[in-house]
């Protein structure tokens, strides 16, 4: 019988990715999205492939309205759950600190108590993340390392990520969080730092725009591929035990660092074109992330294959594309 998942928050970058890797593998997909005012196919785009797919089922749910997360449970009795929902933006959490603790907390105990409640069997996946390392430098940072959150999106990760352990220790569901830091691609959102970056380097390059502004350049990051790290969320949950781990490159870079190479790429000068704005800089920073993924690749076999420099080149190419595309649309409106 081919098993059937529940992916939340699946119109987002991680989502779409873990559904091409599900529906591969045989799965069907029942991937939840928010109604909102915004156009439906702009909403979609990073599932638009898959919308056709029989094995592909968009419902409609937000994860604080717990009925609404009840009645999928109840109506797929899924084999998978993966809380990927999120407000996920560190800076707009500063701005909106109560609805991303109902999002980003709520969200992930209502998920709980339906899988609790109705079936106990299915498995469990939990977004946590590096930000709940926060401003604990200590490096490269691991399964053992303090947790010290500094933002308000962090610290409802981190009550959501005790939420998980809870759950898994006291009614014994199989419920695991992968601590999982920065991961990027061509459908990461635009209001991230390197997505911001490979789009303006490709609009810049084809004289659609002339100025960058960007906030704190010396951060540094632990930054991977998208699709590399949500094959490791599906690897936790064919595990053995439900755990927590860690995945990350184990490599870090600053944000610096990975503008001078999509500029390069793109053949501009940073000083051109690049605006340092204080209204980019957040209340309290996390300075440095830099990940130790050991227990995953002893014990789940899991590593990353695309490295920083792949990374940064896909995106701004994949940028450039669609630019070029938008461009030759507007000429020809017939076409
Ligand atoms: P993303 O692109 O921002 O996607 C988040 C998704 O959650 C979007 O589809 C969003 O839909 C949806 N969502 C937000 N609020 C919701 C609500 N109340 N009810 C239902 N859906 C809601 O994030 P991502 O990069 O794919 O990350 C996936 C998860 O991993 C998130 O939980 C994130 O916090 C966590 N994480 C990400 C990283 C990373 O580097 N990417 C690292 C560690 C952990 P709308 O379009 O309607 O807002
Ligand atoms: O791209 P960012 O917004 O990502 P951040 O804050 O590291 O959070 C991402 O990774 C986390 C995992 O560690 C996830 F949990 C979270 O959901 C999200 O996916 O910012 C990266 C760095 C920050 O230090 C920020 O201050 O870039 C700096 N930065 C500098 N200028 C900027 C900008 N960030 C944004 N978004 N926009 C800027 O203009």
């Amino acid at each position: 019988m081919n098993k059937t998942a529940i992916i939340t928050g699946v119109t987002g970058q991680d989502g779409s990715y873990l559904s091409d890797l599900l529906i591969d593998k045989g799965y069907t997909v029942i991937g939840t999205y928010r109604r909102s005012v915004s156009d439906f196919s702009n909403k979609t785009q990073n599932v638009s492939h898959l919308l056709d797919n029989r094995n592909f089922i968009l419902e409609e749910a937000d994860v604080t309205d717990s009925a609404s997360l009840y009645r999928l449970v109840h109506e797929y009795q899924p084999d998978e759950y993966y809380n990927l929902a999120a407000q996920s933006h560190v800076g707009t959490s500063f701005k909106t600190p109560v609805s991303t603790t109902e999002i980003n907390l709520m969200g992930c105990l209502y998920a709980l108590e339906a899988i609790r409640l109705q079936k106990p069997a299915c498995k469990f996946y939990q977004a946590s993340t590096s930000e709940m390392f926060g401003d604990n430098t200590r490096c490269p940072q691991g399964i053992d390392t303090t947790f010290s959150p500094v933002s308000p999106y962090a610290c409802a990760k981190l009550a959501a990520h005790h939420m998980v352990g809870t759950y898994r220790k006291s009614y014994g569901i199989f419920a695991s969080s992968g601590i999982l830091f920065n991961h990027e691609s061509p459908r990461r959102g635009e209001n991230f730092v390197t997505r911001k970056i490979t789009k303006a380097a490709a609009r810049i390059n084809l004289g659609l725009q002339k100025e960058l502004r960007l906030g704190n350049l010396s951060a540094q990051r632990d930054w991977g591929h998208a699709a590399d790290f949500v094959r490791g969320m599906w690897m936790m949950l064919q595990h053995e035990k439900a755990d927590d781990f860690v995945l990350a490159t184990g490599r870090t870079n600053s944000v610096q660092k990975f503008l001078e190479y999509v500029f390069a790429f793109a053949g501009l000068e940073i000083k051109d074109h690049v605006i340092i704005d204080p209204k980019f800089y957040r209340p309290c920073e996390v300075p440095k992330l830099w990940g130790n993924p050991d227990k995953a690749i002893i014990e789940l076999g899991w590593s990353p294959e695309c490295d920083f420099e792949e990374l940064a080149f896909e995106m701004y190419e994949e940028d450039l594309r669609r630019e070029k595309e938008k461009l030759n649309k507007t000429d020809n409106p017939d076409v």
